[in-house]
């Protein structure tokens, strides 16, 4: 939240301004399950996506924090443009969520040098900030809290795919997500154009994860509202660094996007004329 909102908040008008910058995001049921295997064309259309972010686009969001959202320069970079723009898609079933991304970045770098399991934020990943069933009450790595997280790294180590989560007494535990719950492919320069490049397509079993989260879990249904925020990190070569933070704030899970469940979506039509 930036300084002068914060202050506004001291005010009786603060939660309407707060629910303002609060976006209100739709993620479509698939009906057909998708094939993990770092293609998303099946499913891209009938995902949730609200197209390509970048650092321009970023900085005119109302949760944007330079001091978090940013970029690093290790004094010969590409424009900010060509430094990360990804596209992030998001779509469920009874039985899994479903997480994609089709990301151009300059460096794939998923080795840091004080490595310790969890610190995915020290290596290229892509981070799914979940809160199912959201609630009122900020909370941080608390009780329904959940972050799914894939490391950019083609080797897929154990910690390649990483699990920060809540649980009804407990914050922030750390541990690789249970490989029976997880399925993930990376597939790395798609396009030809950079060897940092890449996509990925996963999927996440929902009750093996959230169940444990929250106790008052329950399978998902048309009209249920989850929090959601995507943190995408990108360092770049840098100890720490590059850092796009989408719907949300940071680990306050009361900043996160309102994510409503709903029934399939159509693909986007184009007529003759
Ligand atoms: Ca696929
Ligand atoms: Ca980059
Ligand atoms: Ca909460
Ligand atoms: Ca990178």
């Amino acid at each position: 939240m930036s300084k002068t909102l914060s202050a506004f908040c001291l005010t009786l008008a603060c939660s309407a301004a707060l629910s303002a910058q609060i976006p209100v995001l739709h993620l479509p049921l698939l009906r057909s399950a998708p094939a993990i295997d770092g293609d998303l064309s099946e499913w891209k259309e009938l995902a949730f996506s609200d197209g390509g972010w970048d650092i321009y686009r970023l900085r005119q969001m109302p949760w944007f924090d330079p001091s978090r959202n940013r970029l690093t320069d290790h004094g010969d970079e590409p424009s900010p443009e060509d430094d990360l723009q990804a596209r992030y898609y998001t779509a469920w079933d009874a039985k899994y969520l479903y997480l994609g991304a089709e990301v151009r970045d300059n460096v794939n770098d998923a080795d840091d040098p004080e490595h310790q399991d969890k610190r995915w934020y020290f290596k290229d990943c892509i981070c799914w900030f979940i809160e199912a069933p959201r609630d009122l009450a900020p909370e941080f790595f608390g009780q329904g809290d959940n972050a799914f997280c894939f490391v950019i790294d083609t080797r897929k180590p154990e910690y390649g795919a990483w699990w920060r989560h809540g649980a009804p007494d407990t914050t922030y535990i750390e541990e690789p997500l249970p490989k029976s719950a997880v399925d993930y492919q990376l597939h790395m320069n798609p396009w030809g154009r950079s060897p940092g490049d890449f996509i990925l397509e996963a999927r996440v079993d929902l009750q093996a994860t959230f169940a444990k989260s929250d106790p008052r879990w329950a399978p998902p249904q048309v009209g249920d509202t989850w929090g959601l925020e995507i943190v995408h990190t990108d360092p770049d070569g840098g100890p720490y660094g590059g850092h796009f933070i989408v719907y949300g704030t940071g680990d306050d899970d009361s900043t996160w996007g309102e994510a409503i469940l709903t029934g399939p979506t159509q693909p986007v039509e184009r007529r003759d004329q």
